[in-house]
């Protein structure tokens, strides 16, 4: 038998206002055909599908468009919630796409019991993002010596849960978990959202109970392994999300089981469909760059242009602004560009370097930035009102997705 892990789609997902569904169109089409070629049985996506809790209708289209083409492959789809998807968004259409083979799980569920699916000779606990509340319940009546260690334990106890129950009525079937979570030691690009009290809580590869013979996880968008265990990974995002992706290989995993065992888990890359790249030099270093800037891959490259000229120059800034607006070019698209001057004199007040986009900055920075000028506060103050901060951010991102 053979399982593909991916998660972290983000379908309806905009890179500086660029659209990436030109991206995701040619991913689906390749996941499609390797699927066939590679006649897997089970597809497991681990949150993450959309971009939003509440997508754009071409994204949501994009979504039942593979769905309908899986059907003739009859290869068996379990997918889960993340922290961008909103639960009761992908649940609504759970009961008529179970019909058709697909398990839908998008928030937990209730009895626990319903998480288990049985396909052939396989059980996947398909667990989604565990949202605050979730936790709160699974470790009423008992808790750990702080909010953080709570976090990590309700998630503990919630795969330890399944795990008993599988092991019970499964003892020898192979057992996969799925997840949605952020793993110590994971190295996240830009585009993850923090979640788990800004990363804080984070759960160890060993607080996933040994019946587990995989462990697919989303959330991080790099592909990497847990802890130096084989069997608990990341598959990461399937297109770079964020500029900081530029250099990763993007793949997705196949498991082979036979005799009830994993015998092999292969890495398989997912080509290149867009190429983002960084120009970098003078003004005239970048504008000779980006006229004879080649592109390799199939959809025009998207450039981060970044320009560092010796001396303040408003002139420059004004021609830099200009040759952005006016390139157009059949290989590339200027998404961002900033100057700096390396000789400038800044006031105390000034927080941002010139051409820094405010969606550039994060929450968490701004705040870090304001506080450092607050000479009064100790730095167990700040550390405090920076975790007060972080817990408020949650509840906002949380409620958005609601
Ligand atoms: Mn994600």
């Amino acid at each position: 038998m053979k399982i593909l892990h991916t998660a972290d789609w983000h379908l309806g997902k905009k890179l500086h206002k660029h659209d990436l569904s030109k991206d995701h169109q040619l991913f689906l089409d390749w996941l499609i055909n390797l699927i066939h070629e590679q006649k897997i049985d089970v597809l497991l996506i681990s949150g993450d599908i959309f971009d939003l809790a509440n997508p754009p209708i071409e994204a949501r289209a994009m979504y039942y468009w593979f769905l309908r083409q899986m059907i003739q492959l009859k290869c068996k789809i379990i997918i889960t919630g993340g922290n961008h998807d909103s639960a009761q968004m992908l649940d609504a259409p759970k009961d008529i796409l179970q019909l058709l083979d697909i398990k839908v799980v998008g928030g937990t569920e209730t009895p626990i019991e319903n998480e288990i699916v049985v396909f052939e000779n396989l059980v996947v606990c398909a667990v989604p993002y565990l949202r605050d509340a979730d936790l709160r319940q699974a470790i009423e009546g008992e808790s750990g010596t702080s909010r953080i260690e709570n976090v990590r334990l309700g998630i503990k106890k919630h795969y330890d849960t399944l795990a008993v129950i599988c092991q019970e009525k499964y003892p020898n079937l192979p057992k996969i978990a799925m997840g949605h979570l952020y793993a110590n030691g994971s190295i996240s690009s830009e585009s993850e959202r923090e979640i788990q009290i800004g990363n804080l809580a984070s759960v160890e590869g060993a607080d996933f109970s040994p019946i587990f013979d995989y462990v697919a996880l989303g959330h991080i968008h790099r592909p990497q392994i847990i802890g130096g265990n084989e069997r608990i990974r990341y598959s990461g995002s399937p297109i770079p999300l964020s500029f900081s992706e530029k250099n990763d290989q993007k793949i997705v995993l196949i498991l082979d089981i036979s005799a009830n065992k994993i015998q092999e888990i292969k890495t398989i890359e997912v080509p290149k469909f867009r190429e983002l790249k960084r120009i970098s030099g003078t003004l005239e270093v970048v504008k000779s760059k980006l006229i004879a800037f080649q592109n390799e891959a199939p959809l025009k490259s998207f450039l981060e242009v970044e320009v560092v000229e010796e001396n303040f120059n408003p002139l420059i800034i004004k021609e830099l602004n200009d040759c952005i607006s006016l390139y157009d070019d059949e290989n590339a698209i200027v998404l961002k560009h900033k100057i700096s001057f390396k000789n400038e004199v800044k006031s105390s007040e000034e927080l941002f370097v010139e051409g820094e986009n405010l969606e550039d900055i994060s929450e968490k920075s701004m705040l870090q930035k304001r506080l450092e000028k607050e000479n009064s506060l100790s730095d167990e103050h700040r550390a405090l009102m920076m975790e007060a901060f972080t817990e408020l951010l949650l509840m906002v991102e949380q409620d958005d997705e609601n």
